[in-house]
């Protein structure tokens, strides 16, 4: 009955509408009118980063921005050699995203920020927004994220996007500075852990009927750049069998990682994306480009999962008399969580009156790169249908409520120990 709710209640109902308020609101930030593309280093992710700056000084942080464009938000700690708890997600997206992948871990954080201000904590507190978690426009592997634990590599600078813009020139262009990249790495001695706030992505808390659950562990992925290289000819003279036809070669690939995804324990692969040259119907393909994205659980079935789908590219082209290149830009082991955070975000659940379960997660997020610079734990958040990377991507507002009452109990628990 509406007349017993109590006050609790009513300040996770708060909490959960602001922050739906909030994630509409950077939502409007995007590269592409009428649905949402927010790439790393746009006009997009600028005026989405300057929206998140206003929320974390209306939360009471202070905001500056590092050399790779990352939003940090700070509440000092009681005494300077203080260590730092971070918390963060990214605000980059994918092409025609949903609203909440990334977004909500930063709006989580800065609202569990606002809710501490008046507490004593013992340590100091950042909420970061990265800028570089989906990957989509340069070859590289969680960078921002990366540079904090010292694992930015110079190479990524020179890796160019689908116009050829190096990462260099838009780093420039978004009024960063490349050479003061190397001012990010953070002291892992400093760093008390760190703490995301993500949708599952995925269809387990729905089917439990749970708000929120706790990671345990972060698939592996690899990822790269594949380009098949054939010859252009006149669709209408040239004989099937004289042709080397680039994206009949391709098509045949394609079947092959499905395949051998299929096929692999726990594993999924996929190719995302695929282009055409030159692209005109009545001349045979000559050059594709496609993307490889192969994920498992466990390391060893990854590797060699890639190492049969690489190879069996191989040997099409071979059998098709078309050239077949490879370029690999991620290979990111499985990474555990840290027991001690994980046991804080589940006592700060049953804090906040939520039930929970652990998970993996089959979907990478920053804290792969967050665990090699300290304690990492993500905090799992309900979506409808387990649906993500899809403008459908959906969540309620009182289970973003319950996931910044979590946050917040989590974070009380640590400033306890
Ligand atoms: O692709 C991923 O797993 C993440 O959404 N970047
Ligand atoms: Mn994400
Ligand atoms: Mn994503």
């Amino acid at each position: 009955m509406a007349g017993d709710a109590t006050v609790e209640d009513a300040a996770v109902q708060d909490l959960g509408a602001r922050a739906m308020a909030m994630i509409a609101d950077l939502a409007r930030h995007t590269d592409e009118p009428g649905r949402l593309t927010r790439l790393y280093l746009s006009p997009a992710h600028a005026a989405c980063a300057d929206a998140t700056a206003a929320m974390m000084r209306d939360a009471g942080l202070g905001v500056t921005r590092d050399a790779l464009g990352t939003l940090v938000g700070r509440r000092e700690g009681p005494t300077p050699d203080a260590k730092t708890l971070l918390i963060g997600s990214h605000i980059d997206s994918v092409v025609n995203a949903g609203i909440y992948d990334g977004p909500l871990g930063v709006v989580c954080g800065i609202l569990a920020a606002d809710a501490l201000r008046g507490e004593d904590l013992p340590f100091a507190l950042e909420i970061l927004a990265f800028g570089d978690e989906e990957n989509v426009r340069f070859p590289t592997s969680l960078a921002s994220s990366s540079a904090l634990a010292g694992d930015f590599r110079p190479e990524w600078l020179d890796g160019t996007d689908a116009d050829g813009v190096t990462l260099r020139e838009a780093l420039v262009g978004f009024g960063c500075d490349p050479e003061r990249i190397g001012d990010i790495p953070r002291d892992p001695a400093r760093t008390l852990g760190y703490l995301e706030v993500h949708i599952e992505q995925g269809p387990v808390l729905e089917a439990r009927d749970l708000a929120v659950g706790v990671v345990t562990a972060i698939n592996g992925a690899t990822r790269a750049r594949c380009i098949v290289d054939g010859m252009a000819g006149h669709a209408g003279t040239v004989p099937m069998g004289m042709r080397a036809d680039a994206l009949a070669a391709t098509a045949e690939m394609i079947a092959l990682v499905e395949r051998a995804g299929t096929a692999a324990r726990d594993a999924v692969a996929t190719v995302g994306v695929c282009t055409v040259e030159p692209g005109a119907l009545n001349v045979i393909p000559a050059r594709t480009r496609f993307t490889l994205d192969i994920r498992a659980p466990e390391d060893g079935v990854r590797a060699a999962l890639v190492e049969e789908i690489v190879s069996g590219c191989r040997a099409v082209a071979e059998r098709r008399g078309v050239a077949f290149a490879e370029e690999r830009f991620m290979d990111q082991a499985a990474t555990a969580m840290d027991d001690t955070l994980v046991a804080a975000l589940e006592a700060g659940a049953a804090r906040a009156g939520e039930r929970t379960l652990r998970l993996p997660s089959g979907a990478g997020h920053d804290a792969v790169a967050m665990a090699r610079l300290c304690p990492s734990a993500m905090l799992f958040v309900r979506c409808e249908g387990g649906i993500s990377h899809n403008p459908a991507e959906n969540i309620t507002a009182a289970d973003a409520g319950a996931a910044v009452r979590t946050l917040v109990e989590a974070v009380r628990v640590l400033a306890r120990r």
